[in-house]
């Protein structure tokens, strides 16, 4: 069992049963001209966490955790996509129109691949999804349990929108969950920092949350010795 100094107290995981779901660092929230900026949002505050995810998945991948990656991602009939979504607001262009990067948030154009400093590699898991949530329509809760996963760590995109949807899903289902608090993002600074203290709050009445600084010196060998 590792431990990990978090809030609102010590998260432990053993890396066999403990996954980490990287949530939507894909360009269409990213990079300019993608659904994010075309719904009005400054990007800056979400770019700037791409090196924190890169560095939070390499210390994965040297434990030996399972990765899942996830992308908002509609089919290109947009059968998946409820009218209600797609209609919802007033952006520039809609879900499934053409964009700078290819149709937005439709599976296979250029902007619904994961940025390459965060991509999968080979064998990781990838998991597109219509929803906020991951769990909401995708095969994500049968991966897990096929995997024997009880434990998520969590980062991504956008804070209060699917990374707190996924949380939610997640902790209804039972899994303990910690949030990587800066390898997530909203394009609202405020808004992540409020739902950190919501989703910790009440005695982690949603999940833990760490900075990936408390994780970092983490190795395999702390397990060995604990
Ligand atoms: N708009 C916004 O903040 N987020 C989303 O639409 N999707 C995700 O959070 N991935």
């Amino acid at each position: 069992m590792i431990t990990i100094d978090a809030l609102p107290y010590e998260f432990r995981f053993e890396p066999e049963s403990t996954a980490i779901v990287s949530i939507d660092m894909q360009r269409d929230f990213i990079e300019p001209g993608g659904f994010g900026a075309t719904l009005g949002n400054d990007i800056r505050h979400v770019a700037a966490i791409v090196p924190k995810v890169a560095a939070l998945l390499a210390w994965g991948r040297a434990l030996g955790l399972t990765i899942v990656h996830t992308r908002e991602a509609h089919l290109p009939d947009l059968s998946d996509c409820p009218p209600a979504k797609r209609l919802r607001g007033n952006p520039k262009i809609r879900i499934g129109d053409p964009g700078p990067m290819g149709r937005l948030l439709v599976r296979g154009e250029p902007g619904n691949q994961i940025v390459p400093q965060v991509a999968p590699l080979p064998g990781e898991l990838v998991v597109d999804k219509p929803g906020k949530g991951a769990f909401y329509a995708t095969a994500l809760g049968a991966m897990l349990e096929a995997h024997g996963i009880k434990r998520l760590i969590v980062c991504g995109v956008t804070t209060e929108v699917c990374v707190q949807t996924t949380l939610r899903e997640a902790n209804d289902r039972g899994y303990e969950c910690l949030l990587v608090e800066d390898a997530a993002a909203s394009y609202f600074p405020q808004f992540h920092a409020q739902t950190l203290e919501m989703l910790r709050s009440q005695g982690g009445i949603v999940c833990w949350t760490a900075p990936l600084s408390t994780l970092l010196p983490v190795t395999l060998e702390m397990e060995v010795r604990s």
